[in-house]
C-alpha cells in the first residue's frame, strides 16, 4: 500500500510530502500524526537542518481535511472527527513553534488543512498556480487551523472579506498580502529544491534567488471596500453595508455571501473577532478544538457536506436559514471552553523532551 504522506530525510532536508493525489493531498488523521512523528523526531536530529513540505505526485498543495468522514462522525458521536482535530491542530501548532527553519511550497490548492501547515512555515512559497482559500462557510464548517488567529492579523478586513466570501487569492495576492514570504513560477521549483538539498544551510539565499517578481495583486483594487464593507464584526452590519453599496463588486460579494451558512459565518466572525487579541497561538488553537468537536455535530456542517461534496446538488438548506436566526445564545454554547480533561492540549515544547 502507498503512504498518504512521505517522510524522510535527504541530505540534511527533512521532507514531508503529501501523496494522496486522488483527495488533492487532504489530511487524514493518520497523515497528521505521521507528520508530527517526523517533525518531533527531527527536532533533535542534528542531520536534519530544514525542513521541506511539498507534495508528491498530483494537482494541488492540499484541499483540506477529510471532511466526508467528519460529517459522518459528527452524525455519530464525533470521536472520530474530534480525534482528527486533536492531531491537526497538534501539527499546526508543532509547525507555529518549530525551532528549524521550514519551507511551504504551495503549488497549487491550497484550503483548509493545507493553510493549516502552510502558514505556521518559516517560508511560504506561492507560485502562478497558487489558489489559497478558507472556504468552510460553503460547508458550515469554520475557518479553523489557526485561521482565527492568522486572518484577523490581515490588513484592511481581507480576512473577514475571505471567510465570509470564501474568496479564493492567486499567488501574487498570497505574496501581497504576505501569506506567502516569496513568489516562484512553478517550473522554478525544481531547481528551487535541488538548491535547498545541496546547501540546506543556506536555504534562504536559495529561495531569494528562484523568487520572481509577481504580477500586480488584484485584490489590491478591493482593499478600500473590504475595509470599509467589512468592518464590522456583526454580520447583519455587513450585510447591511453591501446592500447600501452600488456596484458591481458590492452585489456579486453579496449573492456569494448569501449561499454561506449564516451559522458558519456567525461564528466565523466571532473566531477572528476573538483570535485578534489572543496572545498566544496555543490559546487559539484550544479554542478552536473546542468548537470544532461542536461545529462538525451541527445540521449545516452534516446538510454543507451532504450539498457540496456528496449529492454535489450546490443548495444546501441552511438552518436557520437567515442571519436573523442565528442568535448569540447559539454562538455561546459553540464557544464555550470544554472541562480541563477533555481541552486540546499542544505537544510538550522541546525543552522538556529529553
Ligand atoms: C469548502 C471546504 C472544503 C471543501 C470544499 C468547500 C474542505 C475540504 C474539501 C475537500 C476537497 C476535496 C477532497 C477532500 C476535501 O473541500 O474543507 O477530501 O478530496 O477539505 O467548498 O471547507
Amino acid at each position: 500500500m502507498t503512504e498518504d504522506v512521505l517522510t524522510f530525510v535527504e541530505r540534511g532536508v527533512g521532507r514531508i510530502r503529501l501523496n494522496r493525489p486522488k483527495a488533492i493531498h487532504a489530511l487524514t488523521t493518520r497523515m497528521c500524526e505521521a507528520m508530527s512523528d517526523a517533525l518531533l523526531r527531527w527536532r533533535t536530529d542534528s542531520n536534519v537542518e530544514v525542513v521541506l513540505i511539498d507534495h508528491a505526485e498530483g494537482r494541488g498543495f492540499c484541499a483540506g481535511g477529510d471532511v466526508v468522514m467528519l460529517a459522518r462522525s459528527g452524525s455519530e458521536d464525533a470521536t472520530e472527527a474530534k480525534g482528527f482535530f486533536f492531531a491537526e491542530y497538534r501539527l499546526n501548532h508543532l509547525l507555529f513553534t518549530y525551532d528549524k527553519p521550514t519551507i511551504a511550497i504551495m503549488d497549487g490548492i491550497t484550503m483548509g488543512g493545507g493553510v493549516g501547515i502552510s502558514l505556521p512555515c518559516t517560508y511560504r512559497v506561492a507560485t502562478e498556480n497558487t489558489r489559497l482559500a478558507m472556504p468552510e462557510t460553503s460547508i458550515g464548517l469554520f475557518p479553523d487551523v489557526g485561521g482565527g488567529w492568522y486572518l484577523s492579523r490581515l490588513p484592511a478586513r481581507v480576512g473577514q472579506f475571505m471567510v465570509l466570501t470564501g474568496a479564493r487569492l492567486d499567488g501574487a495576492e498570497c505574496r501581497y498580502l504576505n501569506l506567502a514570504t516569496h513568489y516562484v513560477e512553478q517550473s522554478g521549483l525544481e531547481e528551487l529544491i535541488e538548491r535547498i538539498m545541496k546547501a540546506p544551510g543556506r536555504a534562504q539565499g536559495a529561495l531569494g534567488a528562484a523568487s520572481t517578481p509577481p504580477p500586480p495583486a488584484k485584490i489590491e483594487e478591493s482593499l478600500g471596500q473590504t475595509s470599509r464593507l467589512f468592518a464590522s464584526d456583526r454580520l447583519e452590519e455587513v450585510i447591511a453595508a453591501l446592500e447600501q453599496e452600488d456596484g458591481p463588486w458590492a452585489e456579486s460579494t453579496l449573492a456569494t455571501m448569501r449561499t454561506k451558512s449564516p451559522l458558519s459565518c456567525k461564528v466565523s466572525l466571532r473566531l477572528l473577532a476573538e483570535g485578534a487579541v489572543r496572545e498566544a497561538f496555543a490559546d487559539e488553537m484550544r479554542a478552536e478544538y473546542a468548537l470544532a468537536g461542536r461545529v462538525v455535530r451541527t445540521h449545516d456542517f452534516r446538510e454543507g457536506v451532504r450539498a457540496v461534496l456528496i449529492d454535489k446538488t450546490g443548495e444546501p438548506q441552511w438552518d436557520p436559514a437567515r442571519p436573523e436566526g442565528v442568535t448569540d445564545e447559539m454562538l455561546d454554547v459553540l464557544f464555550a471552553p470544554l472541562p480541563p480533561s477533555e481541552q486540546w492540549m499542544p505537544f510538550p515544547a522541546a525543552e522538556t523532551v529529553a
